[in-house]
């Protein structure tokens, strides 16, 4: 298995694909599909853009759906959520599909929904997203981060390292053996480095500090945690997982 990371949708490649494609919004979109499938929703499917959205979940029996919609870190007027996986209990998602647009990570899952294998990935599913990785042993996979609006984050950088460095220990790979490009070597420092404050790290990061001053620091803690869910949210038609 050689694994490669890209920072954003716009740095990763067009013109390939690989066996696996992981899309990481560690904030917070993918820590939210996670939360909202292992809480019993039906299934999340993403969009780019919310006219789209509201055009597609319309066809859905209402009682059916839930529709969630963040710009800018804000919620969306008319949607019933945003983007805050504290939000999606149990009680109000189970038996509901999510019908989302956020403003970078439902990009990210688009840009590799025609890989074979499409995943979604955040600190809280690592472990069910690297058990399935060592179980199927894809050739290539890519790890793709949401960024901001094109620019570099720490967070989804930081989660990338997490995979990375635990597919190595665990298959007692050497490094070499699964770098696949320069990004591989430099998440797993990063995550060498901060894993034991990740929480620690969101405060430093940009998109952190935009949260922060929304008011969601309960959003940064919870996300900042590493493997509390089993759930591994995987493609099961394009942009539906
Ligand atoms: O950019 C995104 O897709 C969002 O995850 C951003 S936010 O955390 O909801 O602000």
């Amino acid at each position: 298995m050689k694994l490669f990371v890209y920072h954003t949708p716009e740095l990763t490649p067009t013109e390939e694909a690989p066996e696996c494609a992981i899309a990481v919004d560690v904030l917070r979109a993918t820590s939210t599909m996670a939360t909202v499938l292992a809480a019993g929703g039906e299934a999340v499917q993403v969009f780019s853009d919310l006219d789209q959205l509201i055009e597609v979940s319309e066809k859905w029996p209402a009682q059916k759906r839930l529709r969630a919609g963040e710009r800018g870190g804000a919620k969306v007027a008319g949607f019933e959520l945003g983007n805050s996986p504290l939000d999606c209990t149990a009680e109000l998602v189970a038996g509901r599909r999510l019908f989302i647009s956020t403003t970078n990570g439902t990009r990210a899952l688009q840009r590799i929904q025609d890989a074979p294998i499409v995943l979604a990935a955040a600190l809280i599913n690592r472990a069910a997203v690297v058990k399935f990785l060592l179980e199927k042993q894809p050739e290539t996979v890519w790890i793709v981060g949401s960024g901001w609006e094109g620019s570099f984050s720490l967070e989804d950088t930081v989660c990338a390292g997490a995979i990375a460095h635990s597919i190595c220990q665990q298959s007692n790979s050497s490094l070499e053996e699964i770098t696949g490009n320069d990004e591989v070597t430099s998440a797993i420092a990063l995550y060498s480095q901060w894993q034991n404050d990740l929480l620690g790290l969101f405060h430093q990061a940009s998109h952190g500090k935009r949260l922060l001053r929304l008011e969601c620091l309960e959003d940064l803690k919870y996300c900042s945690q590493t493997d509390i869910l089993d759930v591994l949210p995987i493609q099961q038609e394009p942009g539906v997982l």
